[in-house]
């Protein structure tokens, strides 16, 4: 199945700059660079990053597809600058035949080892550069577009940090509210004055805790985010194939980021161990007044049948710890194959609050192709009436 909302990103971690062209996305949506940068400084935050966030202030430059604040219907077009550029200049952009310092030492966990073998680089660099999570702040440019969009049709996507390492939060904290707005407004207001995008601050003190002792130990942490798309309308996605089971897509979305290797959709992991009839959700009639029925819980996470079901899109992402470790795994040297300690070069201790905001731009980016596959559309007037009218059959 071909996306309608389609998107593709270009860029090396220490290279000049990272590029995002968004195509698909409808005409006459308001969208200015302050709405993407705003994600910008979000993916930057975030207790446990290194010294490269020291260096960086990403701001995405409008390229294309925008004109006097509305999107044109054309492909978008954005720019962020690395301003850690000049620093790696010469090791990025040597002279050519220049042999350098080539990197030899596969890190475990990294694409280091897979991805010379598989595009025949000597050096480990040139795979490194582009594995990097640095990537994420292009994806996070296509996401927060998408968000706009989104937050057009009433939906709102939030996300939080959940556990980090064996530290988890108190499930009762999760952020809520009355409407999708209320509730997006709230917690991005309190996630503002935490260090790790965790809404119960004594949980959130343990991980700091956690990440202090591993940054001691040259070690690293990996963690859960947990995220819920609000406004969601039913009947996104679709059962009758199995690339357009909405779930597989948000799955392979999640999963897609840079250290996420498991997702969870609604309390997928639970209900494996529990009855059918303590797992399935209710269907009540609705209030009065009100003709499209209620659930009174949710441990579907909004999606059955491979469509979004009107509920809540509840999803956990499960990250592994950064393998960049300064205390260095075994590994072997490529050119004499004896045992060696893997390379290390400045990174991050833990990035899981950051992770967060990719898993809402790749959720975004998701739902809102899936929203223009629903309700078509080349102008977002065009699919506000779609939905409103589809919203009326309701
Ligand atoms: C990363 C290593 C670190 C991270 C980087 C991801 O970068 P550097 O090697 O420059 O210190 O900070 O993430 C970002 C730069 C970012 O913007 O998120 C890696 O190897 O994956």
């Amino acid at each position: 199945m071909v996306a309608v909302l389609r998107y593709l990103t270009a860029g090396e971690s220490h290279g000049r700059a990272l590029m995002t062209i968004l195509e698909g996305f409808p005409a006459g949506c308001p969208l200015v660079a302050e709405d993407i940068d705003a994600e910008m400084v979000r993916r930057q935050g975030g207790y446990g990053r290194g010294g490269r966030m020291a260096i960086e202030r990403d701001r995405v430059t409008i390229m294309a597809g925008v004109r006097r604040g509305y999107t044109l219907g054309s492909p978008l077009g954005f720019l962020i600058r690395n301003r850690d550029w000049p620093n790696w200049e010469a090791v990025m952009a040597p002279e050519p035949g220049d042999p350098g310092d080539p990197i030899r030492r596969p890190r475990p966990g990294h694409a280091d080892l897979a991805g010379a073998v598989k595009y025949g680089h000597h050096d480990l660099r040139n795979v490194l550069e582009r594995a990097s999570a640095r990537e994420t702040a292009a994806r996070v440019a296509a996401g927060a577009a998408a968000a706009v969009l989104l937050a057009e049709m009433g939906v709102r996507i939030i996300s939080w940090t959940h556990a980090l390492g064996d530290v988890a939060m108190d499930p009762d904290r999760v952020p809520t509210g009355r409407t999708p707005e209320e509730a997006w407004e709230d917690w991005r207001t309190r996630e503002a004055a935490t260090d790790l995008r965790c809404p119960d601050p004594g949980a959130e003190e343990q991980m700091i805790a956690a990440i202090d002792a591993a940054r001691e130990a040259g070690d690293t942490l990996g963690g859960v985010i947990g995220a819920v798309a609000l406004g969601v309308p039913p009947g996104l996605g679709s059962h009758v194939q199995s690339d357009r089971r909405l779930d597989g897509r948000l799955a392979g979305a999640v999963t897609a980021i840079q250290g996420i290797k498991g997702v969870e959709i609604g309390e997928a992991v639970a209900n494996a161990r529990r009855l059918g009839s303590l797992v399935h959700d209710p269907i009540h009639p609705g209030p009065v007044g009100r003709t499209f029925p209620v659930r009174p819980t949710n441990r579907a996470g909004g999606l059955e049948g491979g469509m979004t079901n009107g509920e809540p899109v509840v999803v956990h992402a499960h990250m592994k710890p950064i393998s960049t470790l300064r205390r260095s795994m075994e590994s072997i040297d490529l050119d004499t194959r004896e045992a060696v300690l893997a390379h290390h070069e400045r990174s991050d201790v833990c990035a899981v609050p950051a992770a967060g905001v990719v898993v809402e731009a790749a959720m975004a980016l998701c739902l809102a192709d899936a929203f223009l596959e629903k309700f078509g559309g080349d102008s977002l007037c065009e699919i506000r009436r779609a939905l409103q009218h589809y919203r009326e059959g309701l």
